[in-house]
């Protein structure tokens, strides 16, 4: 099975960035959380997990268990920044994002053509770069394995799980552990002397609806590794461009002939990549006094193919009169379609 589906999950996020915000407090324990011995941590960093701190937890039991903690309180409107920043990152790579919270997407790969471990490295370097931050990464051919691949060498980690390991992985684990199976469902199920998926693959699919009602089906399929959920994506992207300053400006116009053509042929490769196509298609050029011209049009039909898009990067050109030299020239396309029946028809 392909290794389409990748999840992301941020580490000790909110501690993570406090961390990151304040060098001071850098490698200590740190636990943010309501600061009155009534408030709950909201998440601990990995060094105060250390003391059996972890989210939930009253701050007074945190207190005793590490007095000497850096005790913070949350800044969400901070957290909802870097998270932004995190996922415009995610977006550079593909639009097949579903963001599950401020810290956690799964992302459908199938459309990047590069390995899945070399984007995972790109990733993590390209967010620990502008953020600062690590991130825990699973990857595998469906959701309920990749969240569960994307826990299992937090923090800092990379996990694949392949067809092959997932019996291996899958049967020792707590019941607790398969997805809409929460606390108490766990004691009722521990209850009967059941602990591990191993021993929930004993209980025919009947007995799985009997006791969790319509969950049970899905209970059934995922503790066999089988999760047909498509990502949701979360977001549509608006547009996708390319466009660069010259060193030099120029008047010559087959000198933006060619730098159109190239734009083109990025362009196509970008939607085709992503398995999109734009249905309008925008020139603009910035002349040597900043002075910005554009110049649109939009189409009956939906393109991603390189001729097409650089005839009307070409005819957009003509329109524009140009009378001082051009600093900068670009093409976006916008109005998009994810291709979902283009990936269908693969299938057919
Ligand atoms: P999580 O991803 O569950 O936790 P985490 O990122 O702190 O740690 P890790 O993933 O490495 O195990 O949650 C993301 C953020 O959501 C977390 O930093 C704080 C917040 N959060 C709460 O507000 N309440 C909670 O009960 C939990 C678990 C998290
Ligand atoms: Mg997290």
């Amino acid at each position: 099975m392909e290794l389409n589906i990748i999840h992301v999950d941020m580490d000790a996020f909110y501690a993570s960035v406090e961390e990151q915000d304040n060098p001071k407090i850098k490698g200590l324990p740190v636990i943010v959380g309501g600061l009155s011995n009534h408030g709950i941590v909201t998440t601990a960093n990995y060094e105060a997990r250390k003391y059996g701190i972890h989210s939930a937890m009253p701050i007074f039991m945190a207190k005793k268990k590490c007095p000497k903690g850096c005790y913070v309180f949350p800044r969400m409107k901070r957290y909802q920044e870097v998270s932004k920043e995190v996922f415009s990152i995610l977006y550079e790579f593909t639009d097949l994002i579903e963001q599950v919270s401020i810290d956690e997407a799964y992302l459908d790969i199938s459309n990047i053509s590069m390995e899945p471990l070399e984007l995972v490295m790109k990733i993590k370097e390209k967010v620990m770069i502008d953020t600062g931050l690590t991130m825990s990464v699973g990857v595998s051919y469906n959701k309920f394995l990749a969240k569960l691949a994307s826990d299992w060498n937090k923090p800092d980690g990379i996990k694949v799980i392949t067809e092959d390991m997932v019996p291996n992985i899958l049967l020792p684990l707590p019941v607790r552990k398969v997805h809409g199976i929460g606390p108490k469902s766990a004691k009722k199920l521990n209850g009967i002397g059941v602990y591990t998926i191993e021993d929930l693959l004993g209980l025919s699919e009947y007995f799985l609806i009997e006791l969790f009602g319509k969950a049970g089906m899905e209970i059934y399929s995922r503790i066999r590794g089988i999760d047909y959920r498509k990502v949701n994506t979360t977001r549509e992207r608006k547009s996708l461009g390319v466009e660069r300053t010259f060193e030099e400006a120029t008047s010559d116009k087959k000198v933006l002939m060619k730098y159109l053509e190239r734009f083109s042929e990025e362009l196509s490769y970008d939607l085709k990549n992503r398995g999109i196509h734009g249905r309008t298609i925008t020139l603009k050029i910035k002349d040597e006094n900043f002075a910005v011209q554009t110049r649109s049009k939009t189409l009956n039909e939906y393109i991603n193919d390189l001729p097409q898009i650089f005839d009307i990067s070409l005819e957009l050109l003509e329109e524009i009169e140009i009378h001082n030299k051009i600093r900068l020239i670009g093409i976006t396309a916008s109005n998009l379609m994810t291709s979902e029946l283009e990936q269908l028809s693969l299938f057919d």
